[in-house]
């Protein structure tokens, strides 16, 4: 876009690719010490970002900082942020739309980034003031005149991970008495074992859909709303909607109180839209919401930062690039110590691969570099025990990003063998980093560590609202780059969009089959006529 280079044509290309013939060897005899680590460390918004266990060196580094430059990286993130198209795909038909999700948190600000986007953002956010407002103060009651204290966010995709993963990053800061779930699947057990577990006389059923369409969705909503007609409720007065404006779903008269995401928010960038913050609201309250806004705003400050030591998005979106284009590792694993974070590689997840899965770029022409990397992970230690093995000693090497935090959320620990939970857990998250980088010699082959498997860590004090709105922008922000620089469209999905089609059109085709014409093997088999056709090239 504009008159940027991208990686492939970037001036800096050829001296990484030479630089990539011979990486810095992270086992070799004192490489990784004290002093660098203390060289190799950025921070922002509270975290701080140690990176001396990447198989990198001061000259790869200026390599990559000119890379940055040519392709204007920041320049492009400063464009996005004030409302440039970014979502477009040139001379052929695309979404075509600016991409602010940004303008979300850049509330606080009397000069915001993009005026527009922001004066709707505070609309929104002082819609759900009151909301919370009405029911703290006992204005918003259900039909026996008793509080709500449960809410069922029914949503999928960009409509469920990030408010979900938000959510249970932040369970501990919740307000007593209020309980969240999440119905998101299609599949009728998981919303039957939900509504089971909740009282719906008392529960308000958060409906998210941008599209108001999703198929999932919507039928997840009526089968709630089925639930609750059978118990006697009005669903209109249980049932909220998050909908984009002009929607199918845009009807508040259906709903008790409708909430609205603007187009230029992506779903997989909507956490700290009304998407995610209704819920989260709910769970927290309103100024645990606004910490977390601030904390994602002062990440978003950050990536607009042109050095690197205070712009850790953008470092990590260039060691991505390291590992994946130069030295080639097609898989990344993210792997938080902190259970809290569980769900946080989920979300992860769908926006690093739905929005750097492509194989165009941003002129409709096929990329001539790899772009996105399989994004995976668990939190440790729990990893640990599991999949570690091929970490340390597998074939494929998998370059980690580790999240750790020095106190606990509860602060309730316990001393065992001379040291607490939260002290064992950290030890762990630095020996990990460190083995993976140094390895292990042995006499025994099936002993011996290789080392040199790159990881960084992204360390802060201690996961809260403002910390965990920071470490989600800190992300958004890095994927975000890593598609300027591979000039690829990272704002839409086709390949979703795909899905959506074809499920419609073969439940249109099962349901002319007859009935218990052999089973769900035999369903498939005849259907695979259908998907031939619905798939064809021509
Ligand atoms: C996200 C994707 C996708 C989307 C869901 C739900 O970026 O587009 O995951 O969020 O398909 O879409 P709705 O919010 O429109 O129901």
């Amino acid at each position: 876009m504009g008159n940027h280079y991208s990686l492939g044509t970037a001036p800096a290309h050829e001296d990484l690719l030479r630089l990539a013939r011979a990486p810095f060897d992270l086992t070799a005899d004192g490489a990784v010490d004290g002093d660098r680590l203390q060289r190799f460390r950025a921070s922002a918004a509270g975290f701080e970002l140690f990176y001396g266990t990447e198989r990198l060196g001061e000259e790869v580094l200026a390599a990559l900082a000119s890379l940055a430059d040519q392709c204007g990286l920041v320049d492009q993130f400063r464009a996005m942020r004030r409302g440039a198209v970014m979502n477009r795909i040139e001379g052929y038909g695309s979404e075509n739309r600016q991409v602010l999700h940004t303008a979300c948190r850049d509330v606080f600000s009397d000069t915001p980034a993009e005026p527009a986007a922001s004066a709707g953002a505070v609309v929104e956010l002082e819609k759900l003031h009151d909301f919370l407002a009405d029911l703290e103060a006992g204005r918003l009651l259900n039909e026996q005149g008793l509080p709500f204290d449960t809410m069922i966010q029914v949503g999928i995709g960009g409509s469920d991970l990030g408010p979900r993963a938000v959510f249970e990053a932040l369970r501990a800061h919740g307000l007593p008495n209020r309980k969240v779930c999440f119905v998101a699947n299609v599949d009728p057990d998981h919303a039957a074992a939900v509504l089971s577990s909740v009282d719906l006389s008392t529960s308000l059923i958060n409906v998210v859909s941008k599209s108001g369409t999703t198929l999932e969705t919507a039928t997840n909503e009526a089968l709630v709303r089925a639930a609750l007609e059978r118990s006697g409720l009005d669903p209109s007065r249980h049932c909220l909607c998050v909908t984009g404006a002009g929607s199918p779903m845009d009807n508040p008269d259906r709903y008790l109180r409708s909430f609205y995401m603007t187009e230029s928010v992506g779903g997989r960038y909507s956490a700290t839209s009304m998407v995610g913050l209704v819920t989260l609201g709910f769970a927290l309250g309103y100024r645990q919401v606004l910490e977390f806004l601030r904390g994602a705003s002062e990440m978003d400050q950050s990536a607009e930062e042109t050095d690197l030591r205070v712009n850790p998005a953008l470092l990590m979106a260039l060691i991505g690039i390291w590992n994946r284009n130069y030295l080639g590792h097609s898989s990344l694993a993210i792997l938080p110590y902190s259970q809290a974070l569980h769900r946080f590689p989920a979300h992860l997840q769908q926006c690093d691969m739905e929005s750097n899965g492509k194989s165009v770029t941003r002129n409709g022409l096929p990329v001539a570099v790899s772009t996105g990397p399989v994004v995976w992970g668990e939190p440790g230690t729990n990893g640990q025990h599991a999949f570690y093995q091929l970490l340390h000693q597998g074939t494929e090497i998998v370059p980690v990003e580790f999240i750790g935090f020095r106190r606990s959320q509860y602060g309730t620990d316990l001393e065992y063998q001379g040291s607490s939970s939260q002290d064992k857990l950290v030890a762990n998250l630095l020996a990990q980093s460190l083995a993976l980088a140094l390895g292990r010699a042995s006499e025994n082959p099936n002993k011996a560590f290789t080392g040199n498997r790159p990881s960084l860590l992204l360390l802060a004090e201690r996961l809260d609202p403002r910390t965990m709105g920071a470490l989600l922008a800190l992300y958004e922000a890095k994927i975000v780059f890593q598609g300027f620089c591979w000039n690829i469209n990272s704002f839409d999905q086709e390949g979703v969009q795909l899905g959506k089609v074809l499920a419609t059109e073969i439940l249109t085709s099962m349901q002319g089959l007859q009935a218990g014409s052999g089973g769900i093997g035999e369903e498939y088999v005849v259907l695979a006529g259908v998907g031939q056709r619905n798939t064809s090239r021509k």
